[in-house]
């Protein structure tokens, strides 16, 4: 769902939009045309702050001290190359239920974020039958470990009930899953997935549900791609 807004939207009235969205059971929504990319730096995280703080507490990175607002950039997002689908924050009991991108700069090329909603992937699994449909039982039945740290948990990777997801690659021992997580990541990555493919222009936020939906992101070619994501913890 993409949104057109006024220039001169407060932040207030952005975090009010996007806390209606979801609270109409959207997983995600994309708004255009906001200001806060063309502000002074301070300016610029004055307003995003206060849009998301709406939704509720504004988690940290890592655990790390003063990065609730996190700049993804070419040195801090992995690398440019293809980021395959997943779910943030894998390995906590509770992960954020709410992401957001508010893009400053886009890539000349490239940069896409795809946007896959659980209950799609279900269906589309469940369509294709034979194989994908044993996968399917398989996910929603055994347990596999995400670990980051001290952090861990050892839960279904598909939620078929809840219509919801907890899976990052990056945060599995490939000894320890049997492949499952392995052979869910050639599904993902098989290009046919029913995801949303979505390039953000400066001033535009994509806030999504990060228990609903997976997402990943496609490849780009520069160096000047900015955005800032902010993460939090409920729905207040
Ligand atoms: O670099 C990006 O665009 C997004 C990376 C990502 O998935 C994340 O930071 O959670
Ligand atoms: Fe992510």
């Amino acid at each position: 769902m993409r949104l057109e807004l006024r220039q001169n939207i407060p932040p207030e009235a952005v975090g009010a939009i996007i806390e209606e969205q979801f609270r109409e059971g959207r997983n995600f929504v994309h708004l255009a045309n906001l200001p806060f990319a063309d502000m002074a730096e301070l300016d610029t995280t004055a307003y995003i702050r206060t849009a998301m703080t709406a939704l509720g507490d504004l988690t940290l990175s890592n655990g790390q001290p003063g990065s609730e607002l996190w700049l993804l950039d070419s040195m801090t997002s992995p690398n440019a190359s293809h980021i395959p689908f997943h779910t943030d924050s894998p390995f906590l009991t509770r992960p954020e239920k709410i992401v957001s991108f508010w893009n400053l700069r886009s890539s000349v090329e490239g940069g896409h974020n795809l946007i896959l909603p659980v209950n799609n992937l279900l269906e589309w699994l469940h369509e294709q039958g034979g194989e994908q449909r044993d996968l399917l039982a398989e996910l929603a039945t055994e347990p596999v470990t995400h670990t980051f740290g001290s952090e861990s948990t050892s839960e279904t990777l598909l939620d078929e009930v809840a219509g919801t997801a907890r899976y990052d690659m990056k945060y599995i021992d490939p000894q320890n899953n049997k492949n499952l997580a392995g052979r869910l990541a050639t599904q993902l990555e098989g290009s046919r997935v029913p995801a949303s493919r979505i390039k953000l222009a400066p001033g535009d936020v994509l806030v999504f549900n990060n228990l609903t939906t997976l997402h990943a992101r496609s490849p780009y070619r520069d160096s000047s791609r900015q955005s800032i994501r902010v993460r939090v913890a409920e729905l207040t």
